[in-house]
Parts: structure tokens; sequence; C-alpha cells
């Protein structure tokens, strides 16, 4: 009996119904599968499955507190005891979780691909210690600090800290490594991120609110140009709509099982 391509897509599929995992329209599957170009776009929702609370959603930072109260430099200048608080604690936390399998299916997707952008929005480096290679950081970083004075950057652990607060060998007052509401992004990590969605063929926007700019305009410059966009989230955003492919659930589900997927394509 000979076992077509169709007939191995089928089983494929009955075989990941029955392991309780994903499954995915075949014209998904094949684009991804030629695809030399990929972008993805992540945000704190791919962490939420280390343990890491979001902004927006349930737990998260902004249900409780108010983002102008922490995330602003106005906030940083009013109280730098408050803000420095929390961004230790986020710290720790980062500190005493890991990176999930969702971190870790990008890094491995990362391999199939010709050209593969990871964009984040995230600070907590868990996409670097999953492995994946030259990750643009659109909103700086939880691990560092630099010097309100002259600049320099430097790591938490080399940080000299004085009565609560972290502090320069100039003497200038530290600073979270972080892009704060109404701060200029880096630019260069934005100008890399905005030609890697005008470049792509296929884009992935997964675990973001998609309500923050000029990070949520990605998608949409990459539909614009041609690209088709798929979003990993267990929640409707603003972007649904937009979206070519709505995978509906957590990613450190979703991708993992959408790498069995690609891989069974293959053979
Ligand atoms: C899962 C999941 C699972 C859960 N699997 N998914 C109108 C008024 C005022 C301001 C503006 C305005 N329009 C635009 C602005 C500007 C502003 C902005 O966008 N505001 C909007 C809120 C309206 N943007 C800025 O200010 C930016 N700068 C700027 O525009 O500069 C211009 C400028 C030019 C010239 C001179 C000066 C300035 C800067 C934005 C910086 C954002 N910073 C923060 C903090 C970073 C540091 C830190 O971490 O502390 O970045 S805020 C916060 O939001 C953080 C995030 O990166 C960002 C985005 O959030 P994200 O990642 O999408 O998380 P959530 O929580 O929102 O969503 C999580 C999602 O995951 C949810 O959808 C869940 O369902 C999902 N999820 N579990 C997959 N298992
Ligand atoms: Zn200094």
């Amino acid at each position: 009996m000979s076992c077509g391509r169709e007939d191995s897509r089928r089983w494929r599929r009955a075989l990941n119904r029955a392991l309780g995992l994903h499954t995915f329209d075949d014209k998904l599957i094949a684009r991804l599968e030629r695809a030399a170009r990929v972008a993805v776009l992540t945000g704190a929702g791919i962490s939420a499955e280390s343990g890491l609370p979001t902004f927006r959603g349930p737990g998260g930072w902004w249900r409780n507190q108010r983002a102008e109260d922490l995330a602003t430099p106005e906030a940083f200048e009013r109280n730098p005891h408050l803000v420095w608080e929390w961004y230790q604690h986020r710290r720790e936390q980062v500190a005493q979780h890991r990176p999930n399998a969702g971190h870790a299916a990008l890094a491995e997707l990362a391999g199939h691909v010709q050209q593969f952008t990871l964009i984040t929005q995230c600070v907590d480096r868990y996409h670097q210690q999953a492995g994946a290679r030259e990750v643009i950081e659109l909103h700086g970083n939880l691990i560092e600090s630099r010097c309100l004075q002259c600049g320099v950057p430097a790591e938490g652990a080399t940080e000299v800290w004085r009565a609560g607060l972290p502090y320069c060998g100039c003497g200038g007052l530290r600073r979270p490594a972080v892009v704060w509401f109404g701060e200029e992004l880096p630019a260069a990590a934005l100008r890399r991120a905005f030609r890697a969605a005008e470049e792509c063929t296929l884009f992935f926007a997964i675990g973001t609110s998609a309500l923050v700019y000029p990070a949520a305009q990605l998608p949409h410059v990459a539909r614009a140009a041609g690209a088709a966009v798929v979003e990993i989230n267990p929640e409707r955003t603003p972007l649904t709509p937009q979206a070519q492919w709505f995978l509906q659930g957590p990613a450190g589900e979703i991708l993992p099982a959408l790498l069995v997927a690609l891989a069974g394509a293959a053979s």
C-alpha cells in the first residue's frame, strides 16, 4: 500500500491530536517550510509560562500599579527608590525562573530558516539564555544599568549600591537600561526591526498585546509589504483581525508543536 503526502499529513494530524498537540493549517506549514525570511516579534507573554508576570494580562504589573508610577522617566525622577525596588524585584524573579519550551522552540526554528530575525520587547534575556543569537532588544534589558551622568553601562553584579540606589564611579546615579514610556527606542535596533519586517515573507507576533508603539507597528509594516502575519496568543488582540493565522493558546505549547509539524512536513 502506498502512503502519499496527503495520507502522511492526515496521520500526522491524528498523531498530534492523540498527543494533545496543537494541529495546524497545512497552508501555514507549507508557507513556513519555504519561507526564506521570517521575522518574529515577542512580548511578555512568551515568558509567562516561565513564571514571569506580563504587564496587562491577569496578574500583570499594570493591573495593580500605574505604568506612569514605574515605567516613565518622570517616575524615576520623582521616586528612584520605588522604581529601583521594582526593577530589583523583577531581576530576582528573572534569576529564579528559566526560559521555557517557547523560547527553546524559537531558538531551534532559527536553524530551519535562511534568514531569521528575532525581535523582542522582553527585557529578561530568556531568548538568549535559550540559545537565540542576535536578538534585537527593542526595550533594553533588565540585567544592565547606565549612569545618568556619563552613560557608562554596568551589569547588575558590578553595581555599587549606597542607601538603596546604585551609583557610577563618576558619582552619577544609575538607571535601569530599559526603555520607558515617552523615551526613544534604540535607533539601530529599531532600524533593524523595521527592515526585517519589510523584508520578511512570514511575520510572527507572539505573546504581545500589540498595544505599545512603535513595536506594535511591525506586524502591520510586514503585512503592508506582502508578508503573512501569524499571531500566537491565548487572547485576541487589536492585531488579531489583521493576522492571516491566529493560533490561539500558550506559546510554550504552540511553538514546539509547530516545530513537530514542520519536521513532519519535511520527512
Ligand atoms: C501569552 C501567554 C502565553 C499571556 N503565550 N501569549 C498615545 C498616548 C500616549 C503615548 C502614546 C500614544 N500612542 C503611542 C504612544 C507612545 C507609547 C505607547 O505606545 N503607548 C501606548 C500604551 C498607547 N510608546 C512609547 O512611549 C515608546 N516610545 C516612543 O514612542 O517614543 C517616541 C519618541 C520619539 C521622539 C522622542 C521621544 C519619544 C516607548 C515604549 C516603551 C515601553 N516600555 C515598557 C517597559 C519596558 C521596561 C520594563 O520591562 O520595565 O515595555 S511598557 C511594557 O509594555 C513593556 C513591554 O515591552 C510593552 C509591551 O507589552 P507586551 O510585551 O505586549 O506585554 P502585555 O502584558 O501587554 O501583553 C502580554 C500578552 O501575552 C497578552 O496579549 C497575553 O494575552 C499574552 N499571553 N500568556 C502567549 N503563555
Ligand atoms: Zn558615570
